[in-house]
């Protein structure tokens, strides 16, 4: 067994029985109550379901294993200019130890070693017209591959109750080294005219998926270390990671669990949000004819997609209540590596602009920056204006964050999640009581 493999089974068998004997001790505690409103509001803040890679506080922002992203930047092996290698992060999530350079090496070339990609994945991507959305390509990628499900395989044999997590291991190390290749074909067919680009394996993961999509640029390699960290785990109940955990609970296998999250990520609330930001600030440049608009000009943009019954995307969040650091620390990147982009400066005076404007509104709980509000206009930096392609940057890295989790799930014998629903009857009654 390799040593990741094994540190995590130690760990994963000393919670397992931890866990157990505290759900037989204490089972019965009540822990926390449910107003009508939350259930009348997408489930906010209920408490339903265990998640060991993450942990979100609405003021600091996520923390990986209780780390923070200024911490993980600190603490995590890196590239040549200091940003974190997600292998690290992954690492980190997988057992809760930071790993040595050493280490987080063995783990690239594990990836590199497991990234082929059967060739029926790549038959049935030629198969779609090129523009299908690339996160539609994407899904349908990873469904492309699910034959080679171990989990799957090994089920049907009789795989063993205590084995569960080993096959789940082995499937999403597989899908993790395989998800940029996937990722760089549909870029490339989509964009680049089915010009594909070999894989490096010098390189480490994210250095060798900017490779392959077409760019050798020491700075963009270091954006995605960054943006692969970041963008990876955000706790349990954000729709990408619960979807993941809801159909994994069904012993699907990583591959349609995976899928089935990435279709979350897809919506325009979620994910797609990423380039729906890039979308909507090229379409205020072209409305108001100018690279450089002001704050007056864009305040008034603002105004006028708010008054057109919109969301300003990039703005606000379920959890957070402050601005996101995913959003400060790429913030912080730009301000580092890239000088003179009006784009950026667009993005850095729109953070000044919207949040009074969705204050003023009234009704919305977080006015702030997330994660998608600034990551499009790096990428149109690097040479990527390609924004339908953004969201499967996303999902490349969210398969770090929920995979790991999905290993930890089934190490912990987690059962089928089955909520319980109630009627608008049901509610009435409740509100007379
Ligand atoms: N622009 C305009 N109105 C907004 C808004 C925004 N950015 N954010 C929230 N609101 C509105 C909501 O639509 C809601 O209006 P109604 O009561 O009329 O339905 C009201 O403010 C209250 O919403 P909330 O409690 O503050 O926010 P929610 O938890 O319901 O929704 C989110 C959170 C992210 C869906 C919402 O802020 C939004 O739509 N943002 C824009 C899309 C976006 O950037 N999504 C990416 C989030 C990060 C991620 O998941 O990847």
């Amino acid at each position: 067994m390799d040593t990741l493999k094994q540190k995590f089974a130690d760990k994963a068998l000393s919670l397992y029985t931890e866990m157990r004997a505290i759900s037989k001790e204490s089972g019965d505690k009540v822990v926390a109550e449910v107003t009508l409103g939350q259930i009348m509001s997408g489930a906010r803040g209920i408490k339903m379901m265990q998640w060991e890679t993450s942990e979100l506080d609405a003021n600091v922002g996520i923390r990986f294993r209780g780390r923070s992203i200024p911490e993980i930047k600190q603490l995590l092996p890196s590239g040549p200019q200091g940003e974190p290698k997600p292998e690290g992060l992954f690492w980190l999530m997988l057992t809760g130890e930071v790993p040595t350079k050493e280490e987080v090496d063995q783990l690239t070339a594990d990836w590199h070693g497991r990234s082929e990609v059967p060739q029926q994945c790549y038959t049935v991507l030629d198969s779609l017209p090129a523009d299908t959305h690339p996160m539609t390509q994407f899904t349908i990628g990873i469904m492309a591959m699910q034959g080679d499900s171990i989990f799957d395989k090994r089920y049907a044999e009789g795989l063993s109750k205590s084995d569960y997590w080993d096959a789940v291991y082995e499937d999403s190390m597989n899908l993790i080294a395989r998800l940029p290749r996937v990722a760089a074909y549909i870029y490339r067919r989509a964009f680049k005219d089915g010009k594909h680009i070999e894989p490096d394996t010098s390189l480490d993961y994210s250095a060798n998926f900017a490779h392959m999509l077409g760019s050798d640029d020491k700075d963009f390699r270091s954006l995605m270390r960054l943006y692969l960290t970041i963008h990876a785990d955000h706790e349990g109940g954000n729709a990408s990671a619960h979807t993941v955990h809801l159909v994994a609970s069904t012993l699907a296998d990583p591959y349609r669990s995976l899928a089935a999250g990435m279709n979350a990520l897809a919506g325009p609330l979620h994910g797609l949000a990423n380039q729906e930001v890039i979308k909507w600030i090229f379409e205020m440049i072209d409305s108001l004819g100018t690279k450089t608009p002001s704050k007056e000009q864009i305040a008034t943009y603002v105004q006028q997609t708010l008054d057109e019954g919109k969301v300003i995307p990039g703005y606000g969040h379920a959890v957070l209540r402050e601005p996101d650091p995913r959003f400060t620390s790429q913030r912080r990147f730009a301000e580092q590596y890239i000088k003179d982009s009006d784009l950026i400066d667009t993005v850095w005076k729109i953070f000044d602009v919207v949040p009074p404007a969705l204050q003023a509104l009234g009704k919305v709980k977080n006015p702030w920056p997330n994660v998608d509000a600034h990551s499009g206009a790096l990428l149109v930096h690097y040479g990527f204006p390609e924004f339908s392609f953004y969201t499967v940057l996303f999902g490349v890295s969210r398969g770090l964050g929920v995979l790991a989790a999905g290993i930890w799930s089934r190490a912990l014998g987690m059962p089928l999640e089955r909520p319980k629903s109630v009627t608008s009857d049901w509610i009435k009654a409740q509100a007379k009581k």
